[in-house]
């Protein structure tokens, strides 16, 4: 097995020699010339082979490189990777072709329960709980909280001007003698809004147009029920073919308008949520980390293992998933031209802040959420990781004096915030370093995008959208105007086909199941660091990670649905699917 990213390297014939033993140095401390050469060289090296492209204008920069194939061997998937990759892919869409087969050739498709056809329940216990429960409004509004996208529920302490709900439409749904004012005050309204969704153009698929809305949902905080939606806008413009949707409603007429609410939340988890949020964001770190540090530096050593295979999923990502022919234009309402303007938006209001989970929750007004399991586990996440990276920078940085010093470091913030997150004047990362303080954050946004934030958004995303009404990819009829006329044959003709659904379930499985070769959070294989003290920084985060671990365990005992997403065993080190 080649290893990847080791410190010195050079060629005898054909073999390639590897050394990887070695202090961490910065720049101020090796001063032996030879060395500080050979730092030059390799950096030299580096930047040629690892160089900045712009796929497309208005989202990250990425690596240079037009399929996975152009990627230097340090960064490709290893054979065992590789051969499962590609064979789960197979065996998922050739499973799941011959279960189309059966329903093409006779058997009907008109009602939900000719999901089930295609459902692979055994796959997933959470999948089949969905299955079983997915009309519920309470399910609705725990997917908010502990779902795949656990990052789109917002305190509402104002109604919106754009959706006219009064006191009476909603006072069914509260509890005891309060009413919508009363619990606007008391904090427990909040907001589903897919505004960012209004106007996206969208697909079509073998010559039938997809549909696309952009919902406003309220949501309350019900002291039984738990948290609930109580009204759906389809569109963001009132009027009279924008009904507002509410549980007392015709029974399909209210599923069918949750359906449309969670086909929005399918586009924004899978490319803002996921794509753009995690796989991108860190392809910047990865790029600006190979072209600018060299494997000696401590922060090289600190982030290498929480890159590793993030360029190679990205580039497959880029030609396979999101190309001009690829899986999304191919059954995803916002394929084609869509994905890269919603991409474009998102990219645009991105902000350093909004990606560090503490000021998230405090911006999104939900800190009084209870049973808000993705919040809690991020927050001591992000607690552990951040007091890791903070012991390992006291150790080669004695002072904010030595921060600023060091131009190795300067010039690898400077590629991340002028080469990778380029066009994007308010992020909010300045491009120069002056203390260990903004280097710890950064490398805790670093490393915490990669590893939790990521299991949050991927792993569940089998479960929560293998039933394919739930969490539909796309919707072939228009969001209905009338709430007396929806019936079941207009809710089958809007939601995925026999075939959509099939990749769906394909594509998601193939993504959220469990990589054979996962490296858990915390285990560092590869031995970057070989110091005694280095050593027990790592010993001490892991042994964090293990009370975690016990935490989140405690905690998921008895429950109906258990929230394991964040268990640190179950967080990869990097981003490899
Ligand atoms: C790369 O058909 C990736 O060969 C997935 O991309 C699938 C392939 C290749 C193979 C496609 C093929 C992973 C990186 C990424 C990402 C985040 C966004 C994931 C979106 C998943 C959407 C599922 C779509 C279901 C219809």
């Amino acid at each position: 097995k080649v290893l990847t990213f080791p410190c010195y390297r050079w060629f005898v014939g054909d073999v390639k020699m590897e050394i990887r033993e070695g202090t961490a140095k910065t720049l101020t401390g090796d001063s032996a010339l030879q060395l500080l050469e050979h730092r030059r060289t390799e950096l030299q090296e580096r930047q040629k082979t690892y160089r900045w492209v712009t796929w497309a204008p208005g989202i990250p920069r990425c690596v240079d490189a037009e399929t996975e194939a152009d990627l230097p061997q340090d960064a490709r998937f290893d054979n065992e990777k590789r051969s499962d990759f590609e064979h789960s892919l197979h065996y998922a869409l050739l499973e799941l072709s011959l279960k189309k087969l059966t329903i093409w050739f006779g058997k009907s498709w008109d009602d939900l329960e000719d999901f089930k056809r295609i459902f692979w329940k055994l796959k997933s216990p959470i999948a089949e709980y969905c299955m079983n429960h997915w009309k519920e409004d309470w399910f609705f509004g725990y997917q908010c909280l502990n779902g795949s996208n656990p990052r789109m529920i917002q305190r509402c302490k104002k109604l919106p001007e754009n959706l006219p709900v009064t006191a009476d439409m909603v006072q069914r749904s509260m509890a005891g003698r309060t009413n919508l004012n009363k619990e606007l005050k008391a904090g427990n309204i909040y907001l589903l809004d897919y505004a960012i969704m209004d106007g996206i153009p969208s697909n079509t698929i073998k010559g039938h147009p997809q549909y696309i809305a952009a919902p406003i949902c309220l949501l309350y905080q019900h002291p039984d029920e738990g948290l609930i939606p109580i009204a759906i806008q389809l569109e963001q413009t009132p009027g009279r073919d924008t009904p507002i949707f509410l549980p007392s409603d015709p029974p399909l007429a209210w599923l069918l308008a949750k359906m449309w609410v969670r086909h929005s939340e399918f586009q924004v988890f899978q490319l803002l949520s996921h794509l753009l949020r995690t796989h991108l964001v860190v392809e910047v770190f990865c790029v600006a980390t190979l072209r600018q540090l060299p494997a000696v530096h401590p922060i090289y050593k600190l982030l290498a293992p929480h890159l590793r295979y993030t360029l190679e999923i990205n580039c497959r990502g880029r030609t396979q998933l999101i190309s001009a022919n690829g899986i999304f234009k191919r059954v995803v309402s916002t394929g084609g031209d869509g994905l890269l303007i919603l991409a474009q938006r998102e990219y645009k209001v991105l902000t350093y802040r909004s990606i560090q989970p503490l000021y998230d929750f405090c911006d999104r007004g939900v800190s009084q959420l209870p049973n808000y399991f993705y919040k809690d586990h991020s927050l001591m996440l992000w607690e552990a990781i951040h007091s890791f990276v903070s012991s390992m920078v006291n150790l080669y940085y004695q002072s904010d004096h030595d921060v600023q010093e060091d131009l190795e470091l300067q010039a690898w913030i400077r590629d991340i915030t002028e080469e990778g997150f380029t066009e994007l004047p308010n992020f909010g990362l300045p491009s120069k370093l002056s203390s260990r303080e903004e280097l710890c954050t950064l490398l805790a946004v670093a490393i915490f995008t990669s590893t939790a934030q990521h299991a949050a958004t991927n792993n569940g995303q089998f479960d929560w959208c293998a039933w394919v009404p739930n969490t539909p990819c796309t919707m072939r009829q228009p969001p209905p105007t009338d709430k007396d006329a929806v019936t079941m044959d207009m809710i089958m003709a809007t939601l995925p086909d026999v075939s959509q659904s099939c990749v769906q379930m394909a594509i998601t499985w193939h993504l959220g199941r469990a990589q054979p070769d996962a490296i858990p959070l915390g285990r560092y294989t590869e031995d970057h660091f070989t110091e005694a003290k280095a050593l027990e920084v790592i010993d001490r985060f892991r042994v964090e990670l293990k009370e975690i671990e016990k935490h989140i365990l405690t905690e998921n005992e008895g429950l109906e649905l258990q929230y394991l997403f964040l268990l640190p065993s179950r967080i990869e080190n990097s981003i490899t699917i």
